[in-house]
């Protein structure tokens, strides 16, 4: 496995945080303000050089860049364009040794959560989604759209993706629900994600994220996931939760339903060997909470855990 950490394009105190906890290879967050021009190699050079400059080789970019994204999953009249940019990444990332990306499909409304104060162990905060406690927006989208605008996009860039050898990595939807108001959600249980890996475009530049705690809530047995989907994961957020009247909380890594260390083992001894984060934190004692979920104290503890997991499954963690 290979220890990775999430950064976000500035330099910040996680940057820090993941290098202190000896983190050396980088998922990253591609710029997103207007000065950043995705076309540009130069552009790309600057980014890169300032990970490795800092010690952290990137491996993988996540997300995909919503200002190409939302549009492409939205299938609006700016899709194409989008979609042209998205495959200008391709050589791009090729060039700088960044092997893949995580990209969803969650359209208008993404990673969501209803509040992030939810009690956790020993005072700590998490972040939670009840759907009673959700407010749905304006914004519409039907499944047989979000399909067919998934194999738009398939068709268009995976012949570009096995040219130039990059994985484009599935992450499910989180929450994995089928509506949110009237925004419908389809990579939400095993069938349709399995539809949606093996079946639509079949490619070998096509995989999963491993979002375990995802499959956890749509009541999958993780060990059996793995094992469909071995040669398929091609990143893993190591991330546990737990059940909730109406839906699921964040928990600290050691103490929500999942057993991590078997599930890493079982990972392991199934031959696979890829970028591995840990996910979504709780924020802890005295901390001023600046990006729930991703706050800095629950991510070295979160670290360190995963850290021991490695080295008890006696595999590298560099
Ligand atoms: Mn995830």
């Amino acid at each position: 496995m290979i220890l990775s950490d999430y950064f976000r394009s500035a330099p910040d105190a996680a940057w820090q945080i993941a290098k202190e906890c000896g983190v050396a290879h980088g998922v990253i967050r591609l710029p997103e303000d207007k000065d950043f021009d995705i076309t540009s190699d130069a552009h790309w050079d600057a980014v890169h050089k300032r990970f490795v400059d800092f010690g952290v080789k990137p491996v993988i970019i996540e997300p995909m860049p919503n200002e190409l994204h939302d549009h492409i999953k939205a299938g609006d009249e700016k899709r194409d364009a989008c979609i042209e940019k998205a495959i200008g990444m391709l050589p791009k990332m090729e060039r700088l040794g960044i092997s893949a990306i995580c990209f969803n499909w969650m359209a208008h409304i993404g990673w969501l959560r209803t509040r992030s104060d939810y009690p956790e162990r020993g005072g700590a905060k998490v972040t939670a989604f009840q759907m009673d406690d959700f407010t749905p927006t304006e914004a519409k989208i039907t499944h047989a759209e979000l399909w067919e605008n998934y194999k738009y996009f398939l068709d268009a860039i995976l012949s570009h993706a096995e040219k130039h050898g990059i994985q484009l990595l599935l992450h499910p939807d989180d929450p994995p629900v089928p509506y949110l108001g009237d925004v419908g959600r389809i990579m939400i249980n095993n069938a349709n994600i399995h539809k949606a890996i093996f079946d639509i475009h079949p490619s070998d530049s096509l995989g999963l994220t491993l979002c375990q705690a995802n499959f956890h809530i749509m009541g999958e047995d993780l060990f059996r996931i793995a094992r469909e989907y071995k040669d398929k994961i091609g990143f893993i957020h190591f991330r546990n939760t737990t059940l909730i009247p109406g839906g699921f909380r964040e928990t600290y890594h050691d103490n929500g339903d999942l057993p991590m260390a078997k599930l890493m083992q079982h990972y392991v001894d199934l031959g696979i060997d890829v970028p591995v984060r840990v996910d979504h934190v709780p924020t802890m004692a005295n901390e001023n909470s600046q990006f729930a979920g991703y706050d800095a104290l629950g991510r070295y503890f979160a670290i360190g855990y995963l850290k021991g997991i490695l080295e008890s499954c006696k595999v590298t963690a560099d």
